[in-house]
């Protein structure tokens, strides 16, 4: 199937389905990726049967990918978890709802009492609900007062948040969808949105079509945007920084930059010009094995161009010196004047579908509304709502990172985990899955079995996508709807009502006495006003009404598309969202000289390529979801390993044949495929497939048995994207 027809979904499929008789058709936002697209669920007999697009909604206009199109169908799913399970005796077997919530609650007093608040740890997804995740970090800072709390955020947009918050101040991305369909220059820098963000993408060729945007990308793979870019940067995998430094180097010496804004509106232009002045594009250029040439044309595109809004992702995120790349990227625009207008703005784009409502709620480490953990005045303000101790509220959180060493260590005893797959999707597989083994291992998930559900004590059976209501936020900002539509299967409950019900077990009812999801809403929202993403304006029948509505929107104002139109920054420290050299009183933003560390794995004569690692359009993440999808997994059934055909040659390695790659970590097998979308010298495999699926066999293809626990020192980011492997023929019968 032609990838154009993935990303709109096949016409006819949809046509079909608007004929379609059904029940009602109930308005919601697609469950899948961060760009948070409209749709309706229809329902016939009390079972979902059908999606459509929502012509009217803002994102996509009528227009879904076929993950979109097809995920009703994992809700009446055979293999959805329908009830409480508890191991005896190495078995998982039923049990009542009350006695595994008794379980729980009384695993965590016992870890407390013993341990400390140190001894016990939540570590949760980034697909739940804004009203979700307030619930879990209230139980998590506010009654257990555990540092132990993290998201599998992590691994995904924890750079971006750090970037942010040195180059702005505050974690509040500045641009909106709107600037993909105005602006002269669309920058693609390490993503890939024609499979991961498809109807991005079509905003994009839109933009080209009607109004003559060009396109340039940044990827060390020949990605679909990189073949329509009209000029691609095809860098080696970890090498943005020095590529960025010259991008700003040409733009100085050529005098492409705002000075205005720059004056007005930024501090550390000295040492950032001085730090750039190190890269002139021929250095550049041997560290990235982009010609200068390029390099040189690259930053005229971007200086000359009227507007420019560059799109990135995981390229950035989970590859060398992440934050210290966001911070760069956004100081290409400060540079330039080319943010908080129409068209021009540095623009992360979101995974998860809610991972930016875990943000705004104190994920990754602060605290509601974009608080400071360290500030006490926003301390006390948290402390005083929820009616807690000040000293109840964690400082500094242990990440997901310092929480395995910690179980390692014997300190971390009893661990949360809700709806993440991290037996896939951590790295280092080895090591992390022995730390999931050795921990006391409560798993809420929608599905049964799971990988990670192979190593609880404790499952328990949660509510889904299309069964249950509360807000998810998109990556522009957008807060937008998601319904019940259908009763959940079984006996599962939805997360809010889980994560409640363990808080009465701990004595703190009172704290989560909610009838729903729209109280948790009302009470969260008040915890914003005055704050960045002050939403004290919204509530759920105007987001209805509205198709989403994009903070922050104040009671009494309206929703703000474009951020830092002003010129003026969140930086002030009574403001800010940490303290540090970010912090200055007039309310500008930073400009950095990061320092250039050469990747501490870099390929040797041991491991000859570089490992790339990421994703394809039919699939999510572990596929929990899509390979149950019969239509989706029919597309790309297995994993593979994309190699170089130049490579392949020197190794003797032909088309589907299975290849063992190995790190110095661990190894997998699986399939080659021969493609001029690596570069010689990088290999690249999707980190969809898990091994541990029953009824598939054990297959070892993990791409997460390769990586290893680089992290980035500043936001404590694993590396998913830039390690050293090497290909091994397989012999028959050589064991493994
Ligand atoms: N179909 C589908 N869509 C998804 C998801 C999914 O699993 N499936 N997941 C969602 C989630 S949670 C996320 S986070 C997003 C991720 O969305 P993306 O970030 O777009 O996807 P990735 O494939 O992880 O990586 C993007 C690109 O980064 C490039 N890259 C690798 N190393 C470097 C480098 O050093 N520099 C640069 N400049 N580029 C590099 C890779 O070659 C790859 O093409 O997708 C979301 N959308
Ligand atoms: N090598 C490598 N590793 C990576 C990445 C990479 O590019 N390369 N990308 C990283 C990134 S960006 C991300 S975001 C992570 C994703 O990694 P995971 O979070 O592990 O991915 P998912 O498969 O989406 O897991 C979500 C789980 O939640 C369940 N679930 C879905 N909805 C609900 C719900 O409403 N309630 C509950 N309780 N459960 C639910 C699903 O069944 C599934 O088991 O992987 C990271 N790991
Ligand atoms: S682009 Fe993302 S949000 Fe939109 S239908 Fe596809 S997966 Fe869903
Ligand atoms: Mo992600």
């Amino acid at each position: 199937m032609a990838l154009s027809e993935l990303q709109h979904g096949i016409a006819n499929l949809f046509h079909e389905r608007e004929d379609l008789a059904v029940d009602r058709w109930v308005a919601t936002t697609c469950g899948y990726c961060g760009t948070g697209c409209g749709l309706y669920l229809g329902i016939k007999g009390g079972r979902a049967v059908a999606v459509k697009a929502d012509p009217a909604a803002p994102v996509n206009k009528g227009h879904l990918c076929l993950k979109g199109l097809y995920e009703w169908k994992i809700l009446d799913h055979p293999e959805r978890a329908t009830v409480p399970l508890r191991r005896r005796n190495g078995a998982m077997e039923p049990v009542i709802w009350e006695a595994a919530l008794a379980e729980v609650a009384h695993r965590f007093r016992e870890g407390l009492a013993t341990g400390g608040p140190e001894a016990v740890g939540i570590y949760h997804g980034g697909q739940l609900t804004l009203e979700e995740y307030y619930a879990i970090h209230k139980l998590a800072k506010g009654v257990l007062g555990t540092p132990n709390i993290d998201a599998n955020t992590r691994l995904c947009m924890a750079s971006t948040v750090s970037g942010h918050i040195r180059s702005f101040g505050v974690d509040a991305p500045p641009g909106c969808y709107e600037d993909l369909d105005v602006s002269g220059l669309i920058f693609i820098f390490g993503a890939n949105p024609a499979e991961m963000h498809p109807q991005l993408w079509q905003r994009i060729l839109r933009n080209r079509k009607l109004n003559g945007a060009r396109i340039m990308v940044a990827d060390p793979r020949l990605t679909l945007p990189a073949r329509a870019a009209d000029l691609h940067l095809r860098l080696r995998c970890g090498s943005n920084i020095p590529l960025l430094y010259s991008l700003i180097n040409v733009l100085i010496k050529e005098d492409m930059l705002d000075k205005d804004f720059i004056r007005r509106s930024t501090v550390g232009f000295e040492e950032l010009a001085e730090a750039a002045a190190a890269f002139p594009p021929e250095r550049a250029a041997n560290l990235t094995g982009v010609p200068a040439a390029d390099i040189v044309a690259a930053a005229r595109l971007f200086g000359r161009s009227p507007s420019a809004v560059t799109v990135f992702c995981q390229g950035v995120n989970q590859s060398c010196q992440a934050v210290d790349t966001v911070t760069l990227i956004n100081s290409l625009h400060l540079v330039t004047g080319k943010i908080g207008k129409p068209g021009s703005a540095p623009l992360s784009l979101t995974g998860q579908a809610s991972s930016m409502s875990m943000r705004e709620i104190g994920g990754g480490g602060s605290l509601p509304g974009f608080r400071n953990p360290e500030n006490p005045e926003h301390r006390r303000q948290v402390a005083d709502y929820w009616g807690i101790q000040v000293e109840k509220l964690p400082r500094r959180i242990n990440d997901i990172n310092r929480m395995l060493e910690m179980i390692e260590d014997g300190k971390l005893k009893v661990l949360w985990v809700i709806g993440t797959n991290p037996a896939v999707s951590l790295p280092d597989l080895g090591f992390s899955r022995r730390q999931l083994e050795k921990v006391f291992l409560i798993v809420q998930d929608i599905f049964y079995p799971m990988e990670t559900a192979a190593y609880a004590d404790i499952f328990l059976p949660a509510a889904g996508w299309g069964e249950k209501t509360g807000v998810v936020t998109n990556s522009e900002r957008r807060l937008n709807l998601v319904r019940r539509a259908v009763a959940p299967p079984g006996d599962a409950w939805e997360d809010l009502a889980i994560v409640a019900r363990v808080a009465r077990y701990l004595g703190a009812e009172e704290l989560f006495a909610w009838k729903g999801p729209e109280d948790a809403f009302r009470e969260l929202r008040e915890l914003t006003r005055g704050r960045p993403n002050d939403i004290t304006g919204v509530d759920y029948a105007l987001l209805e009404r509205k198709g989403g509505v994009q903070w922050p929107c104040p009671e009494g104002g309206r929703e703000t598309p474009r951020l830092y139109s002003d010129g003026v920054f969140p930086t002030r420290p009574e403001e800010a969202q940490g303290y540090g050299a970010f912090n200055n009183p007039e309310g500008r933003a930073r400009l950095w000289a990061v320092p250039y560390v050469p990747p501490p794995e870099v390929p040797d004569e041991e491991f000859p390529f570089w490992l790339n690692t990421g994703r394809i359009i039919e699939h999510y993440h572990t596929r929990t979801k899509t390979k149950r999808i019969p239509e989706l997994q029919a597309l790309a059934p297995e994993a593979y390993v994309e190699i170089n055909p130049r490579d392949a040659a020197q190794l003797q390695v032909v088309e589907g044949e299975m290849v063992r790659v190995v790190t110095r970590r661990g190894w997998v097998e699986v399939p080659a495929r021969l493609t001029e979308v690596v570069a010689p010298g990088e290999v690249f495999i999707p980190f969809h497939f898990g091994d541990l699926d029953p009824g598939e066999g054990r297959k070892r293809r993990a791409a997460n048995l390769l990586t290893g626990r680089f992290v980035d020192p500043l936001s404590g980011q694993p590396r998913a994207k830039a390690g050293a492997c090497r290909i091994e023929k397989r012999v028959p019968g050589n064991g493994g």
